[in-house]
């Protein structure tokens, strides 16, 4: 770490599902002043919307749900941004049509 970055690894067996980063302070001249909370989600499969460790219609209709929507706009779910340029369009669906069908059961 330095300067402003600070970094972390997730477990290299971590599960698929979504996750939530808290950043606590309790020492030093800024305790308490980070408060923000921030989620990702970890997925094993590409195209996997909703982090559930396959790709099928219920991912299909995430992107179509917030499709054309930008980052910012209401509605927009950054984890149907499957390429994180913030916007939902066809480049996210063409990854939910490449691994359509793949996954668990
Ligand atoms: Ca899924
Ligand atoms: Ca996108």
């Amino acid at each position: 770490m330095s300067g402003r970055d600070y970094s972390f690894n997730l477990p290299h067996d971590a599960p698929p599902g979504e996750y939530t980063v808290e950043l606590p302070l309790d020492t030093g001249p800024h305790q308490g002043v980070i408060t923000a909370y921030n989620t990702f989600r970890v997925t094993g499969v590409p195209g996997d919307v909703n982090a559930d460790g396959r790709v099928d219609p219920a991912d299909l209709t995430l992107v179509a749900v917030s499709f054309n929507r930008r980052a910012g706009d209401q509605g927009f779910d950054p984890g149907a941004d499957l390429n994180n340029d913030g916007i939902v369009d066809v480049f996210d669906l063409v990854r939910v049509g490449r691994n359509f069908g793949t996954g668990g059961n």
